[in-house]
Order: C-alpha cells, then sequence, then structure tokens
C-alpha cells in the first residue's frame, strides 16, 4: 500500500488522466518486493509471463511478433515550431498531436488497472537527479521500471506538496471490453503507435507499444529526450554513454564514457574485465550519464538508471561473463528462446540448446528453416534482459554516489566495417565535437525501422536528441568552453572493423582494455601519437599487443589511415551537416574545413 500523496499537481494529473483512459480500477505503485512479486504472479497466472526454473524469481516473457523493438518512425518531437525538433527528429504539431493522441486515449484503459509508479532516476536526493511518474496498464512495465528505476514511497515523500515531476503517460493501447479475454502481449497496430514527446512542457506520451525505449518512458525518453532539452536549457549534460572506472596498476583511477550507438557495444564495455594484467575495471552505467560541472570545474556523471536493460543475443560468459553473472537471479527476459529444462538460451551465448521453444511461441530446433529455407533464429536479434545494476559483480561501490564520478575520457564510435581506425584522438574539444557529431554506425537490430548500411549517429544521439541537432552541437561546444582545461579528453573508437574475407579484425570484448589502456596513457602525456588528417592515432608499438594473438600486419590494418576513402565521405559529411541549416555551428563548419585542409580537399 502506497502512502498518501500530497502533491495537488500530480493528483489532479492522476485524476485527469484517469477520467480520460477509464479504467476499472488505479493502483498507487510502492516500489516494494511484494508488489513486484503480486503482479508478476498476476503475469504468470494470466499466461504472460513464464516462470524459468533454472534462475530464481526469473521470468521470461514473448512480445507480439509486431513489437519488438523502438519505433523511430512513430518517435515524435512536438515542439511548438518546427525548427526546434530540427532536422533529425519527427516533428509534429503538439496540438494537432494531443487531439489525435486523445481519442487514441478515450477509453484505453477499459476493463484493466492503471497503475501510478512514481521514480526517480538518478539516486534519490542527487542534485542531478529528476523525478517522474509514470501512468501504465501494463504490470510487465511496473516490473521492469523496478528494476530499472527506483520506485517508491520516497519518491512520493521528496516530490511533498509542491515538488516537480516530470509527467509519462503510456498505454499499450488495448482496451478489453466485458467477456473479452486477454492477450499475453496487448498492444496497437504500428499505425496507432505514438512515442510523443513535448519537450516544452516536460511531458511524455506513449501509446501502442509495450516494448523497451517505447514503453519504459523513464529511460530514452525521459532520461535522454526530455533530459537533453532541459539539459541544455539548464546548462548540463544528457547523454546515451555508458560510465566506468578503469584503474591502472599504480591505483589510478580514471573515468571513461563513452557513447557509441544502440547495439553497438556500451553494455560489454561497460561491464569489461581487462585483459591485461594490474588493469581493474568497474561499472557505473551501461546506457545514460547525466553529466553537470561541480565546483571543482569538472564535469561529474551519473548513471540514472538503476538497472541493464540489455542485448541478450551475443551475451555470453566469453563476450560478457559480468553480464551473465547479472541476470542469474531476479532477471526479466524478453523474446528469448525458452529451453526444455526450464531456462532460457540465445544465439552466440555459448551453450548448447538442442530444443526450445522460439521468440514467437513455437517449436525450435537449431538446424529450423523457414519457407525460403534460411535459418530460423530462436531469440529475436532485440531480445533483451533486464537485471538490477547491483546484481553486476564489478558494479561500482561509488555507482550511486549523489555527486557522480569525474569524467577524464569521452569516447565516441560506432559500427564501421571499413576506413574508421581502431583509435583515434582528438586534436582538441572541439575536433572532438566534430568526431562526435559525424559519428556514424551500420544498422543493428536495436529499431525496427532503420534500414540501409551506414546511417550518421551524432554521439548515439541521432534517436535520442529531443531537440534541433544544429543547437546540441552549440550546447557541445559551450560545455567545452565552461570546462576549459578540464574538459574530458575525447576519442573514437572503432571495434568492428573487417578484413576483406569478412572476419572482425580485433578480438574486441575484454581485449578493447587494450585500447583504453593507450587512451589513460595518452591522457597522462605517457606516449607520444601519429598525427593524421583524422586526429593522432597510436603508433603500433605503444598499443599493448601483449599475449594477444595479432599480426603486425593486422595492427597496421587496424590503425592505418586511407586518405583517399576519407576524403570520398567528405561530401555526404558536409550535406548531413549542412542539414541542420543556420542551426549549424560556426565551429562546425571551422572543423570540416579544417578537414579538407588536411586531407587535400
Ligand atoms: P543498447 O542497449 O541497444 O544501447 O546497446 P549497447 O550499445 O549496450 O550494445 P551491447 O553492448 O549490448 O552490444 C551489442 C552487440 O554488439 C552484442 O551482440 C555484442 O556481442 C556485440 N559487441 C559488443 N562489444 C563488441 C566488441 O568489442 N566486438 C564485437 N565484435 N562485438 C561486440
Ligand atoms: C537502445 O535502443 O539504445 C536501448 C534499448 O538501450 S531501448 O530501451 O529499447 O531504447
Ligand atoms: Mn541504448
Amino acid at each position: 500500500m502506497a502512502i498518501t500523496c500530497k502533491n495537488n499537481k500530480l493528483i489532479a494529473w492522476v485524476a485527469e488522466v484517469q477520467a480520460m483512459v477509464k479504467p476499472d480500477t488505479v493502483v498507487w505503485c510502492d516500489g516494494t518486493k511484494d508488489e513486484y512479486d503480486a503482479l508478476l504472479k498476476l503475469m504468470v497466472d494470466s499466461g504472460a509471463a513464464t516462470p524459468l526454473e533454472k534462475r530464481p524469481n526469473s521470468y521470461l516473457f514473448r512480445s507480439h511478433p509486431s513489437d519488438v523493438a523502438r519505433v523511430e518512425d512513430r518517435t515524435y518531437i512536438a515542439s511548438r515550431e518546427q525548427v526546434e525538433a530540427g532536422p533529425t527528429n519527427n516533428w509534429i504539431d503538439p496540438e494537432a498531436l494531443k487531439k489525435t493522441m486523445r481519442d487514441l486515449y478515450d477509453g484505453c484503459m477499459k476493463g484493466r488497472t492503471m497503475y501510478v509508479i512514481p521514480f526517480s532516476m538518478g539516486p534519490i536526493g542527487s542534485p542531478i537527479s529528476k523525478i517522474g511518474v509514470e501512468i501504465t496498464e501494463s504490470p510487465y512495465v511496473v516490473v521492469n521500471m523496478h528494476i530499472m528505476t527506483r520506485v517508491g514511497d520516497k519518491v512520493i515523500e521528496t516530490l511533498g506538496e509542491d515538488g516537480e515531476f516530470i509527467p509519462c503517460l503510456h498505454s499499450v493501447g488495448a482496451p478489453l471490453q466485458p467477456g473479452d479475454k486477454d492477450v499475453a502481449w496487448p498492444c496497437a497496430p504500428i499505425e496507432k503507435k505514438y512515442i510523443a514527446h513535448f519537450p516544452e512542457e516536460n511531458l511524455i506520451w506513449s501509446f501502442g507499444s509495450g516494448y523497451g525505449g517505447n514503453a519504459l518512458l523513464g529511460k530514452k525518453c525521459l532520461a535522454l529526450r526530455i533530459a537533453s532539452t532541459m539539459a541544455r536549457r539548464e546548462g548540463w549534460m544528457a547523454e546515451h554513454m555508458l560510465i566506468l572506472r578503469l584503474t591502472n596498476p599504480q591505483g589510478k583511477r580514471f573515468h571513461i564514457a563513452a557513447a557509441f550507438p544502440s547495439a553497438c557495444g556500451k553494455t560489454n564495455l561497460a561491464m569489461l574485465q581487462p585483459s591485461i594484467p594490474g588493469w581493474k575495471c568497474e561499472c557505473i552505467g551501461d546506457d545514460i550519464a547525466w553529466m553537470k560541472i561541480r565546483p571543482d570545474g569538472r564535469l561529474h556523471a551519473i548513471n540514472p538508471e538503476s538497472g541493464f536493460f540489455g542485448v541478450a543475443p551475443g551475451t555470453s560468459y566469453n563476450s560478457n561473463p559480468m553480464a551473465m553473472e547479472s541476470i542469474k537471479e531476479n532477471a526479466i527476459f524478453t523474446n528469448c528462446v525458452l529451453t526444455d529444462d526450464g531456462d532460457i538460451w540465445w544465439e552466440d551465448m555459448n551453450a548448447p540448446c538442442d530444443h526450445g521453444i522460439d521468440w514467437k511461441g513455437q517449436e525450435w530446433t537449431p538446424d529450423k528453416k523457414d519457407a525460403d529455407g534460411k535459418p530460423v533464429k530462436g531469440a529475436h536479434p532485440n531480445a533483451r534482459f533486464t537485471a538490477p545494476a547491483r546484481q553486476c559483480p564489478v558494479i561500482c561501490p561509488d555507482w550511486e554516489d549523489p555527486n557522480g564520478v569525474p569524467i577524464d575520457i569521452f569516447v565516441f564510435g560506432g559500427r564501421r566495417s571499413k576506413l574508421v581506425p581502431l583509435v583515434s584522438q582528438a586534436f582538441d574539444w572541439d575536433h572532438g565535437v566534430y568526431m562526435g557529431a559525424t559519428a556514424a554506425s551500420e544498422a543493428t537490430a536495436a529499431a525496427l525501422d532503420v534500414k540501409g548500411s551506414i546511417r550518421r549517429d551524432p554521439m548515439a544521439m541521432l534517436p535520442f536528441c529531443g531537440y534541433n541537432i544544429g543547437d546540441y552541437w552549440q550546447h557541445w561546444f559551450n560545455m567545452g568552453d565552461k570546462l576549459g582545461t578540464k574538459a574530458p579528453k575525447i576519442f573514437y573508437a572503432n571495434w568492428f572493423r573487417k578484413s576483406p574475407d569478412g572476419k572482425w579484425l580485433w578480438p574486441g570484448f575484454g581485449e578493447n582494455a587494450r585500447v583504453l589502456k593507450w587512451m589513460c596513457e595518452r591522457v597522462e602525456g605517457r606516449v607520444d601519437a601519429v598525427e593524421t588528417p583524422v586526429g593522432y592515432v597510436p603508433k603500433a608499438s605503444d598499443l599493448d599487443t601483449n599475449g594477444l594473438d595479432i599480426s603486425d600486419s593486422e595492427i597496421e590494418e587496424l590503425l592505418r589511415i586511407d586518405a583517399a576513402g576519407w576524403k570520398s565521405e567528405v561530401p555526404e559529411i558536409e550535406t548531413y551537416l549542412r542539414s541542420s541549416g543556420d542551426r549549424l555551428p560556426d565551429r562546425m563548419v571551422q572543423q570540416l574545413e579544417g578537414l579538407k585542409n588536411r586531407l587535400g580537399i
């Protein structure tokens, strides 16, 4: 039983929503284990969740086959002026959208329970944290929010009578008429899905999807799209970045924040186990960083989340043992294989599975083929696990420090099978901002509607920046000015370069520590580097490859700068940057001109 809310604004909003969505009952969530267990029991009884015999207190869910990832085409930034949303967002007029969505919300929770979830992004009471309240009729959302955020009475207490909160309205959009039997995963068809943000009002309205970033509104909607607009107004940063602490053999600590696009290795790097002796790595966050300049003049980061919503396929005791340890119990799995002995399985888990039930609920064997003779995957490529961050064996003891950790290094990156070297360092802050702005990546399964080979994904924020991307870049330049000599050093990494025969050139995962080591040595001024037109790259001899089975020629290839290849990308980069029109910062134009000069264009 939740404590009584004394916040009139919240009470009024809940009443207003209730009148619109017309649920059978309303429940204020208290965030307790009892509540969590009761909701899971409800979902097991209804057939929506399968308890896993092999994993204590863990459950498998199968989504509707159409509702498996974020939907970028249905994600909107509804600012009053279109220019404020900028060239990278779907803009829609806020009043028109509200009218459309009010019609959809009308009666949308009939036959269901409406849950009110008070949550904090960041440790409750931290000067960087924000409070949100999500309303949803999805018990799956409630239990995931329990893991991913800090839910409960303490939030209501902190809100007090007049505290600020970010209202997050969510519905799966599947009302039940009397006598209707519910389905395992209710959701609405794609043309009725809306993931809507009203940045001028700090308001989120999501309709029609029950999955991940579409439905767990504290994550991408609040902690990135809305928070990025607040951060710009208030002079801080909300970024799609993991945060880790790396300690060198001398005991010196480095805090690294890295922005890679969705499904490009943040969770893996965040939990990295260094393969090089004497180095230690601890995880602070795996997806989002909120950063403020503190009185020491440095940029300090917190992880606003309290759990991991990680990509399952590819996660194994070889690739990411710390993630495997984090999901041993108290975890939720979505769209994985159910094995015959009551466990979960996915592709590249490095565990045997001869038979099971696939993510669509069908019998599955590893040799299963579809009608066209193509192999059928058991788990969806965007299958995910949800697990409490505290279960990670290498979670940093300071991961909930309300003041955050001081960032030394920023890393940008993406999946590039060609051209982009294993690692390079920016000449200075402005060049680093240019590197981040022009970061590009090959498509992954994390969004349903992203096709094509390579897309620019500025600072890994393309789907998550809540305002004009030109203004966002200017905000980065401004932050650099404020930070001055205390600004983090900026690097660019690419674990995904391939040989002509399509094999990874770099072993990746725990071996990425070798690249982080070079970054730390650069920060300390211990090693020189080779100056190239696109940045500083390591001298081959400075990359620690002790104990690694990799040839000199492979290292050479990984670090090679193909000037002709870089030149050929410049026209496309220029078009892309210019698309932000008069919001394109002059300093970005200077960076582009500088690159052209260095490449001899
Ligand atoms: P989101 O949760 O969508 O934001 O993704 P993420 O950036 O956290 O990606 P994650 O770490 O889950 O990795 C996604 C996929 O990339 C998984 O299949 C990993 O196995 C693979 N991957 C991660 N790191 C490496 C690496 O260093 N090398 C290679 N080859 N693959 C990697
Ligand atoms: C991403 O796509 O970057 C994710 C998963 O972290 S989701 O929560 O669905 O956005
Ligand atoms: Mn992400």
